[in-house]
């Protein structure tokens, strides 16, 4: 395995530490995600009993391969813990994520979490965040106000493509990647995202993490 996967799954077996029995977890999506399925998926199969919320169809598809059991987010009214990736972290626990395109369930999940986890190989951390582009998910009808209002903003938004056509998120919008250079004010810029209408949701988590662990060489640096 190399040093990045080895990191990511060092994280993930230190996340999974925080999962308790009858808990009602959050699945993130991802490569970094997926070692926390496995993990799940043996301590399922060791006896643990919890319910699980996906943030992506293909996590929903992985989990069910592992036999953990899913629930319906609308069927509960918290969520315990959710563990999940990042593209970007700094060590004040702001990220960008969205680079596998699900952020908005990722978004909505962490929300409702009471805590969450996000795990990262050490390549992830970053002292500003904006160097990966910031993934913005739009609704289709809105895709060209949508693009004037990040040119507003001196962002340069380019529409994510896949073979050849617009790559469509779960929920059948499109993500425009958006470059702001190195973001000064993370929280401000955020602010200002949140106001554009036809803008579902954009890939700054500011406040939502509650702890970040970051596997480095062979062990774990934790963020609280
Ligand atoms: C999700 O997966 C995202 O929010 C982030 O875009 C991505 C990170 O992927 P990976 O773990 O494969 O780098 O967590």
């Amino acid at each position: 395995m190399d040093q990045k996967e080895l990191e990511k799954e060092l994280a993930a077996k230190e996340a999974v530490k925080a999962v308790k029995q009858n808990q009602i977890v959050g699945l993130g999506t991802g490569s970094t995600a997926k070692y926390v399925i496995i993990e799940l998926g043996k301590m399922v199969k060791d006896g643990l009993k919890i319910q699980c919320i996906p943030t992506s169809n293909k996590t929903a598809e992985l989990a069910t391969s592992y036999n953990i059991p899913l629930v319906d987010i609308n069927m509960v009214d918290h969520i315990d813990v959710t563990i999940d990736g990042a593209d970007e972290f700094t060590k004040e626990k702001m990220l960008i994520k969205g680079g596998g395109g699900a952020l908005l369930r990722e978004k909505i999940v962490a929300s409702l979490s009471r805590e969450e986890i996000i795990i990262a190989d050490a390549s992830k951390k970053v002292d500003k965040l904006g160097k990966f582009t910031l993934p913005i998910e739009v609704i289709p009808f809105a895709l060209n106000y949508v693009q004037l209002q990040l040119t507003a903003l001196q962002g340069k938004g380019k529409l994510r493509q896949l073979d050849g056509k617009p790559f469509l998120t779960d929920q059948q919008n499109y993500i425009v990647d958006a470059d702001f250079g190195l973001i000064d004010n993370p929280p401000a810029l955020a602010e200002k995202l949140n106001q554009i209408e036809g803008l579902v949701a954009h890939g700054l988590f500011i406040g939502l993490a509650t702890r970040v662990i970051m596997g480095i060489g062979d062990s774990v640096q934790v963020f609280n």
